[in-house]
């Protein structure tokens, strides 16, 4: 009887064991992501679709294709844009999971991987979002017609919440999708444990590591040395001291007032001559390039000076474009660091090191000095109890100043190969920016070749085999860079504006500020340190967010998509969708005229105010002058355009004239044709608008550089509170964008 129990229990086992098999999506929160749950041509239970946009298609049970089982999910998208797409649900509790799915596609194409918070479209939003408190993680991939890919999106929840996950195409073809789970991620118990923080103490010396840097603090050394790890040997990054009026000081006691493997905490007494103290407390995390630093300063009386051998700095703006300065290149030899940024760079050890600076407060006062071919010290200090972090990271070529000579007309290539995935840019030198009379600095995203149709910030491929790029304002060019077998090519690239940007003869850099998917969990890049360690609504203003208004259909693919239809003769037939279409399209037309409003607007007040300062403070005129010169350039692209522009209730007629064309006594070629010349006008419109409203936005980058620069170097505190001020206000218009915006 016994014998019998354990066989028929082994049984059980064993049959448990062939249905985990046979579902490989088992302990996954999707249901029926498999897709065996259905018909052939049907939807998979528990899935829906959704047609954005405009999108045409099906999303049903195909059994001709299987990852696993005998059935996969069909999106044949038939429309020339919109999004289609299938719709899956899951309830996700707090924990690390692993987004996945299995696609082939035909033809080789990019789809969308998607997971929302629903509640983002709740009535009532929570405080917070999940995933990374966007509400939505979303991944561009790439499937081929060999065999099945698998593609995957880590999730970390820490709230429980309902999630939409959303997979599919936005562009014509057949994607099939199988297996789609999510599943608890085994990475933080996979994660090697990492080296704990450990504290040495020998007399009036006290060394503090983790496994990527040290903190050395020794009675009598004017400073605190941090150091970091390379190829296992401690390094120094930047020696920390504190300076009053110039005046040096040495540390005369600290005190260790936590001392665990997860943190050790040091208050830290610097002493002047004159007998004024400023107390750092420093704290070092188990695994974390970043220290921790805390002071008041003295109340504002000192300054704690991270003293380096620097040889580039770059000033990381997420809104405009970074600017990077060379010892050569620098503005000047003191140089004011604008507070809202939080953010400072500095590159160091010939390519090796970075050295990130992050403070909390907008009240910090913080100066980088140059001397002779180095920057060799950043100082911050402020009135008021405050916080700031200084990281040093270390990788063989985590930068690179390409002594190679760029030219317009082909590839160089460039000695250098990525460390470890990340955010790779090569950034140019103008000395005329793209719409501007003053130098801006331009970055490229530094991609694979032919790997994507799809750069982002409104960058494009139209031929990936002739690298041949497009945006709205730029138009068609050759992208400048690419990475080919673990190689990077440059070049300056030939843009077709009216005003030639001239590029500076300057070195280029290879550089990276934040991370990507791939990027080794245990590096924390200067933007990942941001958005971890300072506020989501601060790191909100920080980086340009896309408009909630994206999602109307252009104007190039909606004619196209009429014209079709009145090819097909099918016009009166469709008239409704043809209606549908130009309700859509026009809420896009209007959407943009409505920004391009926004942009002149914005224009008159800042010239207003700006002559206004002026007229109270006539040597406010050489800063005023010259940033109005900048933004009036706004004033001229809008007269320049207006013509071609018309209006949007002028676009809206020439649509009522192609919806009438659906009933009129008119033979079918010449409703074609009347609707093809009708469809011209309102491209016309479209890209004029596209156009206007690039150049708008490239016009205030670069006001925005330049206002920057002032600052770096003026000399009163009227010019400074002008000029943050002028910081402050492209800030709000660059926070906002939409995707016609350009590059
Ligand atoms: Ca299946």
């Amino acid at each position: 009887m016994k014998a019998m129990v354990l066989i028929f229990a082994f049984a059980l086992a064993l049959l448990a064991g062939n249905v985990t098999m046979a579902q490989s999506n088992a302990g996954s929160l999707v249901k029926n992501g498999g897709f065996e749950e259905g018909v052939q041509g049907a939807l998979p239970a528990g899935c829906c679709m959704q047609k954005e946009d405009g999108a045409e298609g099906t999303v049903t049970i195909d059994n001709s294709q299987a990852h696993s089982g005998k059935q996969s999910i069909l999106i044949n998208m038939t429309s020339l844009s919109g999004y289609l797409h299938s719709c899956l649900s899951a309830t996700l509790k707090p924990g690390c999971y692993i987004f996945r799915v299995w696609a082939k596609a035909e033809p080789e194409q990019s789809f969308l991987m998607q997971i929302y918070d629903t509640r983002a479209w709740a009535e009532k939003k929570p405080a917070a979002l999940q995933l990374d408190g966007k509400g939505i993680l979303s991944k561009e991939c790439r499937a081929n017609n060999k065999e099945w890919s698998k593609f995957e999106i880590e999730v970390n929840v820490t709230d429980e919440f309902p999630a939409s996950i959303q997979i599919g195409l936005t562009k014509p073809g057949k994607l099939w999708l199988d297996d789609v789970e999510i599943v608890p991620s085994e990475r933080k118990t996979q994660e090697k444990p990492t080296t704990a923080v450990s504290i040495k103490q020998s007399g009036q010396s006290l060394e503090i590591q983790n496994d990527k840097i040290a903190l050395n603090i020794a009675k009598g050394n004017p400073g605190v040395i941090l150091s970091y790890r390379s190829e296992g040997r401690l390094c120094g990054a930047a020696s920390l001291n504190a300076f009053q009026q110039g005046n040096a000081s040495s540390v005369s006691s600290f005190k260790v007032v936590k001392d665990t493997a997860e943190l050790a905490v040091v208050e830290v007494v610097y002493s002047f001559a004159g007998g004024l103290t400023v107390t750092v407390t420093y704290s070092v995390k188990t695994g974390f390039e970043y220290i921790e630093a805390e002071s008041d300063f003295a109340q504002g009386k000192a300054a704690i000076t991270a003293t380096m051998k620097s040889e580039v700095l770059i000033l990381p703006d997420f809104l405009a474009d970074s600017m990077i300065f060379y010892p050569e290149s620098a503005p000047g030899a003191n140089m004011n660091i604008p507070a809202d940024n939080h953010l400072l760079v500095n590159l160091f050890d010939s390519g090796n090191a970075m050295l990130t600076l992050l403070w909390d407060s907008p009240e910090m006062s913080i100066t980088e000095t140059k001397k002779g071919n180095l920057f060799d010290s950043a100082a911050l200090s402020a009135g008021a109890k405050s916080k700031f972090w200084i990281g040093a990271l270390a990788a063989k070529d985590i930068w690179y100043k390409a002594p190679e000579k760029l030219n317009t007309g082909s590839f160089t290539a460039l000695n250098w190969t990525p460390p470890f995935p990340a955010e790779w840019k090569l950034a140019t030198f103008l000395d005329k920016g793209f719409h501007a009379d003053t130098p801006t600095c331009e970055s490229w995203l530094l991609i694979p070749k032919g790997n994507n149709g799809y750069i982002g910030n409104g960058v494009g491929f139209i031929n990936l085999s002739a690298w041949q790029a497009w945006s709205s304002d730029l138009g068609g060019f050759v992208y400048p860079c690419y990475l080919q077998d673990n190689k990077a090519f440059a070049k300056y690239p030939m843009l077709q504006i009216d005003k030639k940007p001239v590029f500076n003869a300057a070195p280029a850099l290879i550089y990276a500020l934040n991370g990507a998917g791939k990027t080794p969990s245990d590096i924390t890049m200067p933007k990942n340190a941001l958005r971890k360690l300072l506020p989501q609504a601060l790191n909100n203003r920080l980086e340009a967010m896309n408009s909630p208004k994206n999602h109307y259909p252009a104007t190039c693919g909606t004619t196209a998509d009429i014209e079709k239809i009145f090819y097909r003769s099918e016009s009166t037939k469709e008239k409704k969708h043809i209606q549908d279409a130009f309700v859509q399209m026009n809420l896009f037309v209007q959407t943009i005229r409505d920004r391009i409003e926004d942009y002149a607007a914005w224009q008159r007040k800042m010239g207003k105010m700006l002559n206004e300062r002026k007229m109270r403070n006539p040597q406010l005129a050489g800063a005023a002058d010259g940033i109005n010169r900048g933004i009036t350039g706004i004033a001229f692209a809008y007269a320049a355009n207006k013509d071609r522009m018309k209006t949007p209730p002028y676009c809206t007629t020439l649509t009522e004239k192609v919806i009438a064309l659906t009933d009129a006594n008119l033979s079918d070629e010449e409703k074609e044709e009347q609707c093809k010349a009708l469809g011209r006008q309102i491209r016309n419109i479209g890209g004029s608008q596209d156009n206007t409203v690039a150049q708008f936005r490239s016009i205030v980058k670069a006001v925005r550089q330049d206002a920057t620069r002032r600052l770096m170097t003026m000399t009163t505190p009227q010019e400074k509170e002008l000029l943050e001020n002028v910081r402050t206000e492209t800030g709000v218009m660059l926070n906002n964008r939409l995707g016609m915006e350009g590059k």
